[in-house]
Order: C-alpha cells, then sequence, then structure tokens
C-alpha cells in the first residue's frame, strides 16, 4: 500500500525523505480520518483500465487530463514548482493519479504536522476540498500525473492563511471527533 511518515522540521532539500529518526509512519487509517482516500492501479493500463473507469463514473470524475512534471515537459517548470510547495488549500478535492514516476504529497494532519505521502506509479489519491497540502518532486525530479475532477476543473489555488473560507470550515468540522 501507500507509504507515509511524518515529517522532520529541516529546511533541507523538499525532495529528501524529511523522515524522524526513528521513522513514525502513518496508516491508511490515519489518512481516512483527515479524509485523505488511497486507490491502486495499474497504470500500464491507463488508458482502457475499468477499474479506473468504475472509479470514475462512482466518484462523477467526468474530467481529466494529464501533466507531466519535468524540467523539459512542463513550461514554467521552476516556478510552478515553487507553487505546488506553498502550503494551500483549494475549494474542491484534489484527485491524482500517478501514471509514471513518483512524487510526495504533504498534508497537515489535525495537530498541524506534516505528513508525507509518497506516491508511486499506480497509486491514485483524492485530498479533501479544504486541506492543507504541498506538493513536491522527489529526487528522481519527474512524475507524470492524472487530473481528475468532478465538472470543469478550478485549480485555483489558496495559500496560507485561507481559514475563512467555508470549505475550510466544513473540513475542520469533519474532523471533530474522528
Ligand atoms: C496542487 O494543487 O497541489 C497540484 O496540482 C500538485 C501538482 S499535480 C501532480
Ligand atoms: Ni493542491
Amino acid at each position: 500500500g501507500l507509504e507515509a511518515w511524518y515529517m522532520d522540521s529541516s529546511d533541507e532539500d523538499q525532495r529528501k525523505l524529511h523522515r524522524l529518526n526513528p521513522n513514525q509512519p502513518v496508516s491508511l487509517e490515519e489518512l481516512q480520518k483527515l479524509g485523505v482516500f488511497y486507490w491502486k492501479l495499474d497504470a500500464d493500463i491507463y488508458e482502457t483500465d475499468p477499474e479506473l473507469e468504475k472509479i470514475r463514473k462512482d466518484q462523477g470524475y467526468s474530467y481529466m487530463d494529464i501533466i507531466s512534471i519535468h524540467k523539459d515537459k512542463l513550461p514554467n517548470y521552476e516556478e510552478k514548482l515553487k507553487m505546488f510547495f506553498e502550503e494551500h488549500l483549494h475549494l474542491d478535492d484534489e484527485i491524482r493519479y500517478i501514471l509514471d514516476g513518483q512524487a510526495y504529497f504533504d498534508v497537515r494532519n489535525k495537530e498541524e504536522r506534516w505528513i508525507r505521502i509518497a506516491m508511486r506509479k499506480g497509486d491514485l489519491i483524492t485530498l479533501p476540498a479544504g486541506i492543507y497540502h504541498r506538493f513536491t518532486l522527489d529526487e528522481t525530479n519527474y512524475t507524470k500525473a492524472m487530473r481528475l475532477f468532478v465538472g470543469e476543473p478550478v485549480w485555483k489555488a489558496y495559500n496560507r492563511p485561507a481559514d475563512d473560507f467555508d470549505i475550510r470550515q466544513k473540513y475542520m468540522a469533519s474532523l471533530q471527533g474522528s
């Protein structure tokens, strides 16, 4: 399954692991409590995969596109990577399916600790609207991801602080009692 861990607080290269010593892993169950969900798929057959089709249908993911994050493939690469690593939220779920390469999503837990989620080929993840998060490549400096969305996509990111949005309040309320 998915590998995740609490991050150390070092300012070193964002692309490094940033594990605590000893490592403090985070379980899928813990991520689910934060509203983060995960599927493992066969990325080699994404164009014809009935499992992916079923998820898209069940979840209403009508929109999809594919983004390659690599120095030579993504316009304004440096600038975009910098933006992706700024702590932010969206008003809608962020749904990403790693088709090639790998990368990290970092999410804040209830106690404001950073959890690093290692995304590898075949991992599909949904981050709930209103969760603070960020994204980085790892030291391999390359990933190709499918972006999914319910309806017309809105990619707008609101950098922290963005606590006054209804969706943020709603997200916080959803954590109560979990
Ligand atoms: C976001 O909003 O965090 C992103 O789009 C991350 C890059 S897409 C793999
Ligand atoms: Ni985001």
